[in-house]
């Protein structure tokens, strides 16, 4: 086994969660290596997130990283909410003081974090097979892994899990610790990109009585579209046709149609560990929660784990101070469970629930609230735009 050396914090993965805190550390000049299983070209091409709330975008351009998304980001100042024939807008600008959210797809984000790492010398591995973490509660954690077949070592202070819902770090955390807490619903989302205008500037969320669509977008040429579908659903079901068919319906209007270039079903779950740290591993991301999509908070948040457990390691490192990174999990995951409380609400308004969950006579009755209701859109706005870091 040859030397891989040694360095603060190891970080493993690098999509959203492990680049932003690499980010971050390196700004605070804590030394960190990434490792990431998969190719750059593959991890950029992955077709995921594509809403970016306030306080993301405030954070990229403070690491140096805004100059593409303020030049090509879609900053939107509002949104519609409709029925399939009774559509209203919120005013999101207007209800938060000011706040947007910018559409850019998170291809894009991971891209702008990608080249800034590569001319910061950010170290990162790419293909980086069989990572494997030791000693997690020892004041000496390693990772080991290979690169090309060759056997390496990683000693380090510190390992930050950023390896999303199916990578290895979370197993290292004892199952009576990280207890965590499930919900798969009962559907799930059909997501097509197209290379066609988007049918409107700002995002439709559709509660039609057939379910759920939402109409978005990655730039004013390529529309990212989502229909509510049947949780054990399969993509041959839906040919571009019947997509298209189903989704004017739904959002109540006709739309601009073209080829599918990606076309893929996703399920629809909520899972939030109940401790995101054990010993000297710290979790980020997906690694530790998954939010339904609806709400556009996954990246945001693996974004804002980045910025709180940076922080707490910077304050360690100063000073000695081991309390921030002590209360880690705790503000961690009071943002994640506001962003799910949020999330099962949007839900609630606007998927079918098959079996359960709200009747559609009061689903019209929440929506018509939220229709006439400041409050209601004041509230709505506040968790759509993200709460303040
Ligand atoms: P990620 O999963 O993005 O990144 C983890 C990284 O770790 C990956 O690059 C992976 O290759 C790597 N990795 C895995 N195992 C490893 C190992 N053993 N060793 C080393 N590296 C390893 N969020 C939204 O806000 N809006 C959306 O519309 C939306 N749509 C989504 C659609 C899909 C199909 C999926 C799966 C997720 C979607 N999300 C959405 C959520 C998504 O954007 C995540 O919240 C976001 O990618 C979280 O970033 P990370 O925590 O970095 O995890
Ligand atoms: C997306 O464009 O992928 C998207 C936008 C808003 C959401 C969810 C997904 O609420």
């Amino acid at each position: 086994m040859t030397g891989a050396g040694r360095t603060q914090v190891a970080i493993i993965g690098g999509g959203p969660a492990g680049l932003f805190l690499a980010h971050l550390l390196h700004r605070a000049g804590i030394f960190a290596a990434v490792l990431e299983s998969r190719s750059r070209s593959y991890v950029e091409q992955r077709v995921r997130a594509g809403v970016l709330e306030h306080a993301t975008v405030a954070m990229m351009e403070g690491l140096g990283i805004g100059v593409r998304v303020k030049r090509e980001g879609l900053v939107h100042s509002g949104l519609c909410i409709t029925d399939g024939a009774a559509p209203f807008r919120i005013d999101l600008a207007q209800r938060t003081g000011g706040k947007t959210v910018t559409v850019y797809g998170q291809q894009e984000a991971v891209k702008d974090l990608y080249d800034a790492a590569q001319a910061r010398g950010i170290r990162i591995v790419f293909e980086a097979a069989d990572v494997r973490l030791h000693d997690c509660d020892s004041s000496k954690p390693v990772v080991t892994y290979a690169v090309d077949g060759e056997a390496r070592r990683l000693e380090c202070d510190f390992i930050a899990g950023c390896d999303g819902f199916h990578g290895v770090s979370r197993a290292s955390i004892p199952p009576s610790l990280l207890a965590p807490v499930e919900r798969v619903y009962p559907f799930a989302w059909l997501g097509i990109l197209a290379d066609v205008p988007p049918v409107s500037g700002e995002l439709i969320y559709a509660s039609h009585d057939n379910g759920f669509a939402l109409a978005s977008m990655r730039s004013a040429k390529r529309s990212r579209c989502y229909v509510q579908c049947d949780v054990d659903d399969n993509v041959a079901n839906w040919p571009d046709a019947r997509f298209w068919d189903e989704f004017c319906v739904r959002i109540g209007r006709d739309s601009p149609r073209g080829m599918s270039i990606e076309k893929s079903i996703a399920p629809v779950r909520s899972f939030c560990a109940r401790a995101m740290r054990h010993g000297r591993l710290f979790l980020a991301g997906d690694a530790a929660h998954i939010v339904p999509p609806i709400g556009a908070k996954g990246l945001n948040l693996a974004a804002s784990d980045a910025l709180i457990l940076s922080e707490a390691f910077a304050t360690l490192y100063r000073n000695g101070d081991e309390e921030s990174l002590e209360s880690y999990s705790a503000r961690a995951l009071a943002r994640v469970r506001n962003a799910d409380a949020f999330s099962r609400s949007f839900l609630e308004l606007t998927h079918w629930f098959p079996d359960g969950g709200p009747s559609r006579g009061e689903q019209r009755t929440a929506l018509e609230h939220l229709r006439v209701s400041e409050d209601a859109q004041t509230a709505f706005a506040q968790n759509y735009v993200g709460l303040p870091l």
